[in-house]
């Protein structure tokens, strides 16, 4: 069995890494399963070790495989798309792939506001503001911790609605009647912290993904700065790019 064609253009580790992509995406192989070893890759496809671990990297960076030092390569939990062009909710997102949305409450309470988030929010420093720490779940597991702040003035009632299971967005536009209209948003990897690890249910340095959202109001005042911390085995973000039309003015 070799599955490799050496007078086809394709490098070697590309045909390896797509025929076990074809059999991950076509669910012949399932979340948790594990990929032969090392060896056994090298004699099925009858190619070098150096060409396996290229293969095994490739899969590993698009995010289909995790390897576990010791215990080898395993088919990674499938990940959730979003797509980086609307300005969706939590709730939206997870709506739009048949998953119930929920939230764990961590915290909730009115603050000052420190010199940072007075920057971020386009406030005074020391003005109130909301702040509402949560883990997102789907299907009532952990995906995001959340912290977000939000001008005490713009909704002040926030706070004593049920915050686990009710949309935000779905409140402040509502029943405060706020018109969410652009968000500006940063991306960042990091790895996770320990309590990072506890609430999303993962190990302590494992890959996440920190993101940044400034939201804004219709008439341009900044009604939300959120900070979230993503577990990096679920996700997978898509941007739309597309290329500017020449200018052909001379
Ligand atoms: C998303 C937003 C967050 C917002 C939340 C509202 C990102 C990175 N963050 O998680 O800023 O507060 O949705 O969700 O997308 P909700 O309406 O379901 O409470």
């Amino acid at each position: 069995m070799q599955h490799v064609n050496r007078d086809n253009p394709i490098p070697l580790y590309v045909q390896i890494k797509d025929f076990w992509k074809k059999k991950i995406e076509n669910g012949e192989l399932q979340p948790g399963d594990q990929l032969p070893g090392e060896q056994d890759l090298c004699e099925q496809h009858g190619v070098s070790r150096i060409t396996v671990k290229q293969a095994i990297n490739a899969l590993a960076s698009e995010g289909l495989v995790i390897r576990h030092q010791g215990r080898g390569t395993f088919v990674a939990s499938r990940r959730f798309q979003q797509d980086l062009l609307k300005l969706t909710s939590f709730t939206e997102d997870m709506s739009q792939r048949g998953l119930i949305a929920g939230a764990r409450l961590l915290s909730k309470q009115i603050i000052l506001a420190t010199p940072e988030l007075a920057k971020n929010l386009g406030v005074l420093e020391g003005e109130k503001l909301i702040c509402i720490e949560r883990v997102r779940l789907a299907d009532n597991e952990p995906l995001a911790l959340e912290i977000v702040y939000f001008p005490y003035d713009l909704c002040p009632g926030l706070l004593a609605e049920d915050l686990q299971s009710q949309s935000i967005y779905n409140l402040l536009e509502q029943k405060y009647g706020l018109i969410l209209h652009v968000a500006e948003q940063f991306l960042e990897p990091s790895l996770a912290t320990r309590r990072e690890a506890l609430l999303l249910q993962i190990s302590i340095g494992d890959p996440v993904l920190l993101i940044e959202r400034i939201t804004c109001l219709k008439e341009g005042r900044r009604v939300e700065y959120a900070k979230s911390v993503y577990r990096g085995d679920k996700y997978r973000f898509r941007v739309l790019l597309e290329r500017p039309t020449p200018n052909t003015s001379k």
